[in-house]
């Protein structure tokens, strides 16, 4: 007899069980274990099928993009920060408003092959019976740790695979110091492969090392937009349910700084604590800040085709009468 679910209608991706958010499925309740004579040869034939799948719930590493990459070339969002700067509670909120039935505008959530993963976020972020919110550990500072988080998303007939590269914030500070820096190996790859940036300001540094807090931001941000290449970046100000005890004379300097580097890059204030409910910080911009870079990145591109000649010579710089406009 073969092993199966016994919930109706269960939701869950194929491999996946919705009851423990994970490839976990025979730990759930509504699993029938009804493998016949439970034979350990059957057993291990599961258990190597099990073994052979191509991902297991869990955060993707580099290498296993090629998993989505068949369907579409996956869009990279780099979450880029110092240290505590609110990157990996940015993700777990985003999975948690989602799971919330929480929508973004244009876009419907069309799977995920790191639920695993999003769902260890979302439980940080869980409020204790204390009334506590424990949060999740600082991300490894490790070289070699990747994270991305996958997320397949559908506006009308497009698809798009989308995976958010989070990463330790201390890595990035060295990068930003020294983007050779050999302890910088993710955030260097992060940087390269990343089709756009969510850059994270941390409100509650800014309170406690303000001036110092500042030049960290403006030494990273002027490393990202050194070689941009026309990626998008949205700022973010992160743990804004303290923004108005950051000193008015650095948050001018600092947003008019980051407006000089960044041009019209687009800005949004979010926080995982609610004060109201709905709140426009926690409930609405945390959703925008991901729908604004997707809607930048399915945004057809418009090309110059005006050649860029400068000559001394008056008939070869004649650009009509508008110009190039
Ligand atoms: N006031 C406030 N504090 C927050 C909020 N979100 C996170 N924090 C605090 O900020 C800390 C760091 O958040 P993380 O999301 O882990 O920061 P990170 O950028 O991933 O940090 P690294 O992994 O070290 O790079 C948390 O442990 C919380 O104490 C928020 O919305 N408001
Ligand atoms: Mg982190």
């Amino acid at each position: 007899m073969r092993k199966k679910c016994s919930k109706p209608d269960c939701p869950a991706p194929k491999g996946l069980c919705i009851e423990q958010l994970s490839n976990d499925f025979p730990k759930c309740q509504n699993w029938l274990g009804t493998l016949g004579d439970q034979s350990v040869e059957k057993q291990k034939r599961v258990n190597i099928k099990s073994q052979t799948l191509p991902w297991t719930g869990e955060p993707f590493q580099p290498s296993d993009i090629e998993i989505v990459s068949q369907r579409s070339v996956p869009l990279i969002i780099g979450m880029v920060g110092s240290a505590e700067a609110g990157k990996t509670s940015y993700l777990g909120m985003l999975y948690t408003l989602l799971f919330n039935g929480f929508i973004f505008e244009d876009w419907s959530f069309a799977g995920s092959c790191t639920l695993s993963g999003w769902e260890t976020l979302a439980q940080y972020l869980k409020i204790k019976p204390d009334g506590n919110v424990e949060f999740a550990p600082t991300t490894p500072a490790n070289p070699d740790y990747y994270s991305l988080y996958h997320l397949a998303l559908k506006r009308g007939d497009l698809f798009r695979d989308v995976l958010f590269a989070d990463s330790s914030g201390e890595v990035f500070n060295l990068w930003a110091e020294d983007v050779k820096d050999q302890n910088a190996e993710n955030a260097r790859w992060i940087y390269e492969k990343s089709n756009a940036f969510i850059f994270m300001v941390d409100s509650m540094a800014l309170i406690e090392r303000s001036g110092a807090a500042k030049n960290e931001i403006m030494q990273m941000a002027e490393q990202v937009a050194a070689n941009l290449k026309g990626r998008p970046v949205v700022v973010v100000w992160a743990k804004a349910d303290v923004i108005d005890k950051i000193r008015e004379n650095i948050k001018i300097a600092l947003s008019e700084d980051l407006s000089q580097v960044f041009g019209d890059s687009q800005i949004f204030e979010v926080s995982n604590f609610s004060k109201t409910d709905p709140d426009i910080l926690c409930h609405k911009n945390n959703l925008a800040v991901t729908e604004y870079l997707l809607t930048q990145l399915n945004e057809p591109k418009v090309i110059k085709l005006v050649p860029q000649i400068s000559s001394v010579d008056l008939f070869l710089n004649y650009r009509g009468v508008y110009g190039n406009e």
